[in-house]
């Protein structure tokens, strides 16, 4: 076992980042569960790898961020953004998360638009913040409501947005329901795997193996 990775998972409000953690670490996540607005939580997990070994992480739970304010709606809602007392703005969250982590999960719902626009905006103020410093992240997409429930369907749909986004920025794109535990295991695994890829063999050996034949080659 490696050292223990930090992994953060944030997005807007409301998306499900906490029943995605709770499910994936304890399982018991169910319709009826009550589940409050998260102020910040951390959840410490054995996770398997794709090779079978079992890595430690700890998951940083966040409050979900306000949304995206477009230029539009911008001078309208500018007064109320600044007077509001509570929740966490993109800008603010990177600054706070930008150093302290290994990997970050972005959640979006599959049937909020707004929720993806917000993912688009925390990846590019962490990079801003980060510089030029690697960390895994990964996109997830939560389908929270099922299709027949989206009232309306938007003109391009977050799913195929995100997917689209993920290619050109490189990342991997998820989709999971969280009421469904089956579907985390993947995305799981895979920030398992990553943050702890196999370490290169030393090649000491073979250099003391050269150095031994052309010994007795004199
Ligand atoms: N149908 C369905 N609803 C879900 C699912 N996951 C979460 N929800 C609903 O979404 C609500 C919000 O979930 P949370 O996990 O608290 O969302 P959050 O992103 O952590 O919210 P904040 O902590 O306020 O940012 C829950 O109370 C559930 O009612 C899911 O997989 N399917
Ligand atoms: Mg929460």
């Amino acid at each position: 076992m490696g050292k223990t990775a930090r992994v953060v998972i944030c997005g807007m409000k409301n998306t499900g980042k906490t029943c995605i953690l709770e499910q994936a670490v304890f399982g018991n996540v169910t319709k009826d569960s009550i589940i409050y607005p998260t102020i910040e939580d951390s959840y410490i997990a054995l996770v398997e790898t794709d090779r079978g070994s079992k890595e430690k992480i700890l998951f940083y739970d966040t409050a979900g961020v306000e949304p995206v304010v477009s230029p539009a709606r911008e001078l309208k809602q500018s007064y109320a953004l600044e007077h509001q007392s509570s929740g966490n703005s993109c800008s603010a969250f990177a600054r706070h998360w930008a150093h302290s982590a290994d990997g970050y999960i972005f959640v979006y719902d599959t049937s909020r638009p707004e929720t993806l626009d917000c993912v688009l905006l925390l990846k590019k103020e962490l990079d801003k913040n980060r510089e030029r410093k690697e960390a895994l992240m990964v996109v997830v997409g939560h389908h929270i409501k099922s299709q027949s429930e989206v009232s309306s369907i938007p003109l391009e749909s977050p799913t195929s947005k995100a997917t689209h986004w993920s290619i050109r920025e490189k990342i991997k794109h998820f989709e999971v329901n969280a009421y469904d535990r089956s579907t985390l295991y993947e995305m799981f695994i895979y920030i398992a795997s990553k943050l702890n890829p196999v370490q290169n063999k030393s090649t000491f050996p073979q250099l003391s193996m050269v150095r031994k034949s052309t010994k007795s080659e004199n």
